[in-house]
Parts: structure tokens; sequence; C-alpha cells
């Protein structure tokens, strides 16, 4: 079993790969929810529908997040009505939303609701949220604490980044389900997800870290910077702005405790004998995903290197 630590966009691509390189049977992700919102009272959590949709092969492939060829009719009504409409939530995706809601009012867990949206989607893949209790991550600014969604949509990343916290992490426990399988994992693999952003919660759950370094198999992330650009998102200025290296060799620090081996793209190949001297192996490999056959080929090469580690 493989375990994918996943964020929306950069971790979907990894999770797109690695599904169509192993049995469904044989991969499970753990989803961030922290940036999860409430949009005119329906429950959305961006970085579980953006696996689910891929998966699903029904992703709008040109933003990488909502569904292909959706609608905006909802959202364009709430603005004749002079509401918020920044969020642009599609009409099938809201359709997503307005069932989790139903679901969650009747009773079930966000991983149950998760599994049945998935499996009436066709996902055979399990996908699992971090934690069925409400964490929410909000980013300090000089202009304020923002959540979220308020700072990467509404106010496009632009704000400077001075610390980020995730709201709710101390009550909040792991989804039991992510547990077993992180227990079971042949290998657990942080996506080149924003580490502060989309790994950063999931790692914050109480126990999370623990749960990770106590077991037996390989840990294995890959870099999100390359030549210490993000391919998407603030990743590398918010880097910058906490106070850490903004580039692969800053990512290995933040991960050394839990990391066997760091996958660096071979523009940064320079910096690996820095990284080796934190404390884990480093592989070099063209990490970039444009393409299905990228997606897949960075995929099989980090099986490849799961199964090369000797532990
Ligand atoms: N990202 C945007 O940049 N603008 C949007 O209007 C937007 C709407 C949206 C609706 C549903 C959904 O699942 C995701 C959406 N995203 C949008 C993406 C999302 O905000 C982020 O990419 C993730 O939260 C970060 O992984």
């Amino acid at each position: 079993m493989i375990v994918l630590l996943s964020g929306g966009v950069g971790g979907a691509k990894l999770a797109e790969g690695l599904a169509a390189v192993l049995p469904a049977s044989h991969l499970a992700i753990v989803g961030n929810t922290g940036d999860d919102l409430e949009w005119y009272g329906v429950r959305v959590c961006p970085d579980l529908d953006i696996v689910m949709y891929t998966l699903a092969g029904i992703v709008n492939r040109e933003t990488g997040w909502g569904i292909a060829d959706d609608t905006f009719h909802a959202l364009e009504m709430l603005g004749r009505y002079a509401q918020e409409t920044w969020f642009r939530l599609g009409d099938r995706d809201l359709a997503t939303a307005v069932l989790r809601t139903l679901r969650l009012s009747q009773g079930l867990s966000l991983t149950e609701v998760t599994e049945r949206l998935c499996r009436e989607l066709g996902v055979r893949t399990r996908l699992i949220p971090m934690s069925d209790d409400p964490v929410r991550t909000m980013v300090r600014t000089p202009a304020g604490e923002l959540d979220f969604q308020n700072y990467f949509v509404a106010r496009g990343a632009q704000d400077q980044v001075v610390g980020v916290r995730y709201a709710g992490v101390e009550k909040a426990v792991p989804s039991p389900l992510a547990l077993t399988f992180l227990e079971a994992a042949e290998a657990i693999i942080i996506a080149p997800s924003n580490p502060f952003l989309s790994i950063g919660p999931i790692l914050a759950l109480p126990g999370m870290r623990a749960a990770i370094q106590r077991r037996h198999g390989v840990t294995l992330a890959v870099s999100p910077l390359v030549a210490g650009q993000a391919l998407k998102g603030p990743a590398a200025s918010m880097m910058q702005s906490l106070g850490y290296r903004p580039d692969a060799v800053g990512v290995a620090g933040l991960y050394h405790d839990l990391l066997d081996v760091f996958v660096i793209d071979a523009v940064d190949a320079p910096l690996a004998s820095e990284i080796e001297r934190l404390g884990m192996a480093v592989a070099v490999r063209q990490t970039v995903m444009t393409d299905l056959e990228s997606k897949r080929m960075l995929a099989a090469e980090i099986l490849q290197i799961v199964r090369g580690v000797r532990k």
C-alpha cells in the first residue's frame, strides 16, 4: 500500500500518475482539509474535490480545479442579488457541495461522505480526508489574519505571509481510516504541494508526525520547488517571508524528521549534497508533470526508488 499526502493541484497530478501505475487497492490518498470553506451554507472541500475530480477524469484541466465545462448560473444569480461571487464555484461543483452538506447533516463523517462521493463518481482509489474535525488554515498578513480562501482566491495570494496557523488543529484527530492506512503503508509519499498550506495542516494534526515516524515503511517527498520556484501558487515567496530558504533545501529542512528520501528536480542537482547532510537520501529526477505521461513516469520512478530503499 502506498499512501500519498496531498494538497490540491500539485498533489492531484501525482495522484493521477500513481493511480495510473498502481492497482486501486494499493493506493490511498490522504487529503488536506485546511482550505475547506462554507460558501452560502454548503461545505466545499477544494483539495479533496480537486483530487476526486482528477481521478474521476472530470476535472477542469485548464484551471486544475473545478469541473470541466461547468456553468456558473447559480453564482451569476447570487451576483444579481448583489452577493459575493469571488469564489467561482460552478453549478456541478455546487451539486457536490450540496450533497456533501446534506450527508454531513445526516450524521455521516467527512470520511464516509468522501468515500461515497468517490464511489458514485467511479473513483476506486481511496481518498481520505486528513480529519473529520474542522481545521482551518489561517494566514497572517500585514493586512490582518485571513482565512485561506480569502487570502488565496479573494485577494489573489498577493499579501505578504508573516505567519500560518491551523485553527482547531489542537482539538482535531486524524481520520482513523487515514491512520490505519498510514500505519500499514509500504511507503508514504508527500506530494509536491505547498508545505505550509497543503501538507502543513496534515502534519500538524496531533499524533500525525509521530505516526509517520514510528512505521518501518519508507517516507519520501517530492520537492514542490524547482529552481527556487513553485510551479503554481505562493510557496516560494511564503518560504522566504516565513524565514526559510525558498528552495528544495528549505523544503527538505521542514520534513527532515520524517524523510528517508527527498526527490528533487534535475535542475536542482547541485543542491543534493546539502540536502543529504540533513540526514536523508536524495534522488534527482524530472519532477515537472505536464501531461499524463510525465505524471506516470514520475510515479513509476518513485515506486522504483521506494523499492530500492533499505531501512
Ligand atoms: N481557485 C481560484 O483561484 N479561484 C476560484 O474561484 C476557485 C474556486 C474553486 C471552487 C471549487 C474548488 O474545489 C476549488 C476552487 N479553487 C479556486 C481552487 C482552490 O481555491 C485552491 O486551489 C485550493 O484550495 C488550494 O489547493
